[in-house]
């Protein structure tokens, strides 16, 4: 692969893999796999295929996923399917499946669908660690609670994981950075007791009137991975813990001040970025307040730091805006600008109109449009950005 002429000037990849989208978790079931034709048609829609290189990658094997998943596990999610498993098999509960939400359903394809999205990761690491791309673009990837031995929260493998692993074989340091508004825990886990990963996720965190705790009830601001002095991932993991309804202006700021300092202190060689959309307005599960291009801002921001960057996404359970972020996300990404009035020959058009506002519009007003008021007090982000800075100085011995 050395030896290999360097391409000119700046590339941007997209890894898609459209056999994704014909999964199914189940019909009530929030993660809809759908969401990434609609992205796909949107980014095509606006001609932003002419302005990446488009790859179809091919679904990674179980050698490739064994580099970080246990293999019993593997063998167990390769061979389950609706019809030969059973609910009351100890191991098909202590492997993440069952309980009362159901989150990781067993579906047709299940194998099929893990080995494509995370195919889809490790070759667009690939691509950074060749020099053939400077931003890779993954959207069906992103799962980032799946544990070595344990599906959790709608991820079944973790592809981020198995990209950074992948990212880890050039370079000494790799950066992730976690905007979903679930707390990135499976990432944060995997890479607990090594300095050479530095996980950072913003999140909501909290408890709701019944007492519940927010999924996966993880990241508060003192979690920061293992205290022990001598185990080298200490001060490697900063979380950012935030309350309903937090706004475009405040997630901006915070969003610049800390991510800037872990980089200036971090220095790291190359970044991976989650790009969770449930972090918008408006979204199914999630309860922040931010619209498209505050969330795109994010992508803005690290784009910036002009570091090979991969991009996944992640949650996102309302269909028509991931597909909004993701294509405005992939624009900023090669620097273009997208008119407000989507294209009027973009397939599955209807998912995009007859909404209350924004129908066929691409920046419809996201703001409160669930109506989680805003709790988050200027004064408390202030102490939180103190104390993450704070959090930064346990990073050296
Ligand atoms: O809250 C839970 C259960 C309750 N148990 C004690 C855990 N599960 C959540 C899982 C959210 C997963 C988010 C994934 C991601 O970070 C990355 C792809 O976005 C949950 C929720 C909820 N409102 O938090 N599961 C479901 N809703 C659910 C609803 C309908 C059918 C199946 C699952
Ligand atoms: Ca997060
Ligand atoms: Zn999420």
């Amino acid at each position: 692969e050395y030896g290999m002429e360097k391409p000119q000037g700046y590339n941007v990849s997209f890894h898609y893999n459209p056999h994704v989208e014909y999964h199914h978790f189940g019909s009530s079931h929030p993660m809809k796999p759908w969401r990434l034709t609609l992205t796909k048609q949107l980014v095509l829609a606006y001609g932003l295929e002419y302005t990446m290189d488009l790859y179809e990658p091919r679904p990674a094997s179980f050698d490739e996923l064994a580099i970080f998943h246990d293999r019993e596990y593997l063998t167990f999610l390769s061979n389950v399917t609706p019809l030969n498993m059973d609910p009351d098999d100890q191991s098909y509960l202590s492997f993440g499946f069952g309980g009362e939400s159901n989150d990781c359903p067993v579906f047709d394809g299940l194998w099929n669908y893990v080995s494509l999205y995370s195919g889809a990761s490790m070759h667009a690491a690939h691509n950074l660690i060749n020099h053939q791309s400077n931003i890779a673009i993954n959207w069906s990837g992103g799962l980032h609670h799946a544990k070595k031995n344990q599906a959790s929260g709608f991820c079944y493998v973790n592809d981020i994981v198995l990209a950074i692993q992948h990212l880890l074989t050039v370079n000494q340091r790799v950066l992730y950075i976690d905007i979903d508004v679930h707390h990135g825990d499976g990432v944060e886990q995997a890479f607990e007791s090594t300095d050479r990963v530095f996980t950072l996720s913003y999140h909501k965190y909290g408890y709701d009137k019944n007492g519940y705790p927010f999924f996966p009830g993880t990241g508060n601001i003192t979690e920061m991975g293992p205290t022990d002095p001598s185990n080298r991932g200490k001060g490697h993991s900063l979380n950012i813990p935030l309350e309903d309804g937090i706004d475009d202006e405040q997630y901006k700021w915070l969003f610049k001040t800390i991510t800037g300092a872990v980089v200036d202190k971090y220095q790291p060689n190359s970044i991976v970025l989650q790009c969770g959309a449930d972090s918008l307005g408006g979204d199914r599960l999630g309860k922040f307040n931010l619209n498209i291009k505050a969330h795109g801002f994010c992508v803005e921001t690290v784009k910036n730091y002009e570091k090979p960057l991969l991009l996944i996404g992640g949650g996102g359970y309302t269909p028509r805006n991931v597909a909004r972020t993701w294509c405005h996300e992939t624009a900023v990404c090669v620097g273009a600008e997208l008119h407000n009035n989507l294209p009027t020959h973009l397939p599955y058009i209807q998912a995009f109109q007859g909404e209350e506002n924004g129908g066929g519009i691409l920046y419809p007003d996201l703001h409160n449009t669930k109506r989680h008021d805003n709790v988050n007090s200027q004064a408390k982000l202030q102490k939180l950005v103190t104390h993450a800075l704070e959090n930064l100085r346990y990073m050296e011995g």
